[in-house]
């Protein structure tokens, strides 16, 4: 197990811990992020470090939390947990939350923590999905509506949502549940953003519509616009889920993995599409390859490299 950065300094995996009567325990009062380091053909790196602590820090300033730590400071810190870690490559999980002090739901006078731990993860949503594709259904919960909680922040509670969306998914023999906004367009999968492609172009929804801002979700609408697509940000409704010609789901665990079907309708030829492969080798040959036109990697040392 790796060591974990606890508050400031690496501690022994089992030594970091909280006590039960933290806030967050009882409110759940965290912001979080998900970053990947790769295994690249030019050395280990991390995609969008900075992009993804920038969120960190926009999520944390949404609830009124002042992290501890500068931008630069949240990135080294990310940086050393992988480098200690010894990985060519793992999920990198920072957390930042209210801790122990004053009872009741006022978390202003409780300590705002910070902690990063690295794991290995593999593929998401399955080995064979990212070729294969996933069958999902439309959720019967909504995502929370905009004046409820903000999907702009990465809180853990949105995750509560999101919970019961991916168990009803789960146990109704699906991959995904897709999440619709409380007034029916489409929102996003329970952790991943959703693109629909029909007649050539791409579609996503606006970040407008009760969704996470995803860093893949940015990456995906970049790497196509550049390979020459039109990609358009607008509401989708339901049913144009049922006639596109390709779907996919983007996001830091699910990168980019095609989706099959919806609520039984199959989605063009019922696997992946040419466009789907197309934004998928453009994404791999950065993630995979190393190459980095957008400036989008972070070198680490780890044994691959060292
Ligand atoms: N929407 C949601 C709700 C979401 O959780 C994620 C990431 C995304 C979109 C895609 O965002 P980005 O990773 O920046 O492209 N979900 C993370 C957590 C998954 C988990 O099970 O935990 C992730 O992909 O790391």
């Amino acid at each position: 197990m790796y060591d974990i950065w606890f508050n400031g300094k690496l501690v022994p995996h089992d030594e970091a811990k909280i006590h039960v009567l933290s806030h967050v325990i009882h409110y759940g009062s965290s912001v979080f992020e998900g970053v990947r380091c790769y295994k690249t053909q030019r050395g280990s790196a991390i995609f969008r470090l900075n992009e993804h602590t920038q969120r960190l820090v926009d999520s944390a300033k949404i609830y009124r939390m002042e992290i501890p730590y500068s931008i630069d400071e949240l990135n080294a810190a990310q940086v050393e947990t992988t480098e200690q870690a010894g990985l060519d490559a793992c999920y990198i999980r920072p957390v930042v939350y209210r801790g122990f002090g004053p009872m009741g739901v006022n978390p202003i006078n409780n300590p705002v923590e910070v902690f990063v731990a690295v794991w290995e993860w593999g593929k998401y949503l399955g080995a064979e999905a990212l070729e294969q594709g996933v069958d999902v259904q439309v959720a019967s919960w909504s995502r929370m509506a905009p004046n409820t909680l903000p999907a702009l922040a990465k809180a853990g509670g949105n995750y509560l949502n999101a919970s019961l969306v991916k168990m009803d998914a789960v146990l109704n023999g699906y991959t995904e549940g897709i999440m619709l906004s409380t007034d029916g367009f489409v929102a996003e999968g329970s952790g991943e953003n959703l693109f629909v492609i029909r007649g050539g172009t791409i579609f996503t929804a606006p970040v407008g519509f009760s969704l996470l801002p995803g860093i893949t979700r940015d990456a995906i609408i970049t790497i196509a616009r550049d390979l020459g697509y039109k990609v358009e940000e607008r509401a989708i409704p339901r049913e144009a889920l049922y006639l596109a010609d390709e779907l996919f789901f983007t996001g830091t665990a699910a990168e980019v993995t095609p989706i099959r079907s919806v609520d039984k309708h199959k989605i063009g030829s019922g696997a992946r599409g040419p466009i789907t492969k197309a934004i998928q080798d453009a994404f791999f040959d950065i993630i995979e390859g190393g190459n980095d036109p957008y400036g989008w990697l972070t070198p680490v040392r780890t044994p691959q490299v060292a």
